[in-house]
């Protein structure tokens, strides 16, 4: 089957149905609830809300398309022995990883907060990927995960734009995947790191590939749905 071209800049995206992963990063509520970590730290969690109604949304299509889907959550042991100190010393001492906050040990495995919320749970048979890391592929099978499944297009989402979304994104292009990073499905505590994040993304042609919005992305899947059909 011909590639979907998606409307994104800097050009249209090529979704390739039976090749094609949505990758959901870090929604977790340490990040996203109101009393967790990231609003512990002084960032107003609402703008990383704002993201879970598109993303809902595009998770759905992507079920309905029957395309693979990929949660990760980033997190270490309760030991800390996956933490490199450099991490755990660094960020406001008052909170750090592993001291107890309102939902648990914070970024510990296991935790409350850890846990992906509500709303995007994952399906049975979808893929967590626990990651010690910013970026997805770092000391985690996701290679081996995408490989085995034939993938070689991601649609990249979750939080935040400018740390997670775009290590992961910026690891995935150096291993050759094409990456669409949808823009109303990631967020930032920050608005001006989420605007310059999406545009590095995109700049020079495409540098780490491509950005488009879940109105664009998600008719592409309903039409993967009908083809396949
Ligand atoms: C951060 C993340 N910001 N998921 N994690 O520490 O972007």
């Amino acid at each position: 089957m011909n590639p979907i071209p998606v409307a994104a800049e800097p050009a249209p995206f090529p979704l390739v149905a039976g090749k094609t992963a949505l990758i959901v990063i870090d929604m977790q509520r340490d990040f996203l609830l109101p009393g967790g970590f990231g609003e512990s730290l002084g960032n107003d969690v609402e703008r990383l809300r704002t993201v879970v109604p598109p993303l809902s949304a595009l998770l759905g299509a992507a079920r309905a398309a029957g395309i693979t889907v990929i949660h990760t959550r980033e997190g270490h042991r309760p030991d800390l022995s996956d933490c490199p100190p450099a991490k755990l010393q660094r960020g406001a001492p008052s909170k750090r990883i592993g001291d107890p906050g309102t939902y648990g040990r914070i970024l510990i495995r296991g935790e409350y907060g850890h846990d992906i919320i509500d709303e995007l749970a994952p399906l049975e048979g979808e893929v967590v990927i626990d990651k010690p890391g910013k970026g997805a592929f770092y000391g985690t099978d996701l290679s081996d995960v995408l490989t085995g499944a034939g993938i070689t297009q991601l649609l990249i989402t979750g939080v935040t734009t400018e740390v997670c979304v775009h290590t992961t994104t910026r690891e995935a292009n150096d291993r050759g995947y094409e990456c669409l990073v949808v823009s109303d499905c990631v967020g930032s505590y920050f608005p001006e790191f989420h605007r310059v994040g999406l545009q590095m993304v995109t700049a020079q042609g495409g540098i780490f590939g491509w950005v488009a919005d879940s109105a664009a992305v998600i008719p592409a899947l309903h039409q993967l749905t009908t083809t396949a059909a």
